[in-house]
């Protein structure tokens, strides 16, 4: 990567099965970055554990979500595709990035108050510096952009407030990177409770449909998704239930909310609900197919990681020591 073009970089974590949520506000927009930009890929390990982990599942969601990565399109060969904690960079600069965020910048993110709610018992540091980590993923990169889902914006601006913080010290050592937020899909609600937002570590597994579901299953989840009494096909925010449906619906075939009105006008939820359930089916098929495939060849997607490893740490390793001389460490 020597920034001929500008870099794209996202980042997942395998803190549970992919849900439909990630795939239509994040992994499904990401190959497409390729052919215009240097992309980085990362499954963010070191971010899952800020939540208590069984180790052999995260190990499973770690292998199944790089594989994942790789059906959507994500060519490894071409980009850089990684697992986080095989590059010892990410976590050596977010201890020095630490330094640079200030207490009541995270005590204002959105998701730490959320996840200290939800995990009332582990509310440890981690979770609470979870976005300088995240901060060091994207600057060490040089990242332009960050294509993510809407929940993810404000921890991308605050890795801006501290990437010019401390460009406003040392020069400019870092690249400021913007959020890329996509128009569809952006953020996809719990099937049970469509005022939160899906997610694949929520308790009720009825709330997200995930990427590896079964037709079957996708098709239940939909048919008893909550919706409201009177029928109407139709986006309101007195409608979250249906709203979040209309989306769901538009995202997977591309149709705009107001031909989806009209199609489904005084037809009812018993018509729409299967049709939702559809779309989305035959959305996710590919990608399940695929990831079955090359799940299959465990030999082929530890070469394939490791060469990853090699590539980011390449580029990482290059950032990290500019810091660290800035910073005045002795050189090693
Ligand atoms: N419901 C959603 N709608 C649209 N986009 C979403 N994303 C997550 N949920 C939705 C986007 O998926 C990308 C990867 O997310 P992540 O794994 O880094 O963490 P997250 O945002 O915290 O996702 P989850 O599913 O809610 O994970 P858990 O339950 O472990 O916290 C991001 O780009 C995100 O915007």
């Amino acid at each position: 990567m020597n920034k001929t073009r500008k870099v794209s970089f996202s980042g997942i974590q395998p803190s549970g099965n992919i849900t439909l949520g990630n795939y239509m506000g994040a992994l499904r927009n990401w190959p497409s970055y390729q052919d215009e930009y240097d992309c980085v890929y990362c499954v963010v390990d070191e971010h899952a554990i800020t939540v208590r982990q069984d180790p052999t599942a995260l190990r499973h969601h770690a292998m199944e979500l790089f594989a994942q990565l790789i059906a959507t399109g994500i060519d490894p060969e071409k980009s850089i595709l990684f697992i986080q904690s095989h590059v010892p960079a990410h976590a050596e600069l977010g201890w020095a990035l630490n330094c640079y965020t200030m207490f009541g910048e995270l005590s204002r993110m959105i998701q730490f108050k959320e996840k200290s709610a939800s995990h009332a018992d582990n509310v440890n540091a981690g979770l609470f510096t979870y976005p300088t980590l995240m901060a060091a993923d994207i600057l060490l990169y040089q990242t332009d952009i960050v294509p993510v889902g809407e929940d993810q914006r404000q921890h991308v601006e605050l890795t801006r407030d501290i990437a010019q913080r401390f460009n406003g010290i040392y020069g400019d050592v870092f690249t400021l990177p913007e959020a890329v937020i996509p128009k569809v899909g952006a953020r996809v609600m719990s099937l049970t409770e469509p005022t939160k937002k899906m997610s694949k570590s929520a308790e009720n597994e009825n709330s997200y449909v995930l990427v590896m579901d079964s037709p079957d299953a996708i098709m239940r989840k939909f048919k008893r998704a909550v919706t409201d009494s009177d029928a109407c096909v139709r986006k309101s925010p007195e409608k979250p239930g249906v709203s979040n449906l209309i989306d769901i619906y538009c995202a997977a075939t591309g149709e705009s909310v107001e031909e989806v009105e009209r199609r489904f006008e005084g037809k009812g939820y018993g018509n729409f609900k299967p049709a939702v359930g559809e779309a989305v089916v035959e959305l996710l098929r590919p990608v399940r197919e695929e990831t079955e495939r090359l799940m299959a060849d465990k030999g082929e997607l530890e070469r394939l990681y490791r060469l990853g490893a090699q590539k980011a740490s390449a580029v990482a390793e290059r950032t990290l020591s500019k810091v660290h001389k800035k910073l005045g460490f002795l050189p090693r």
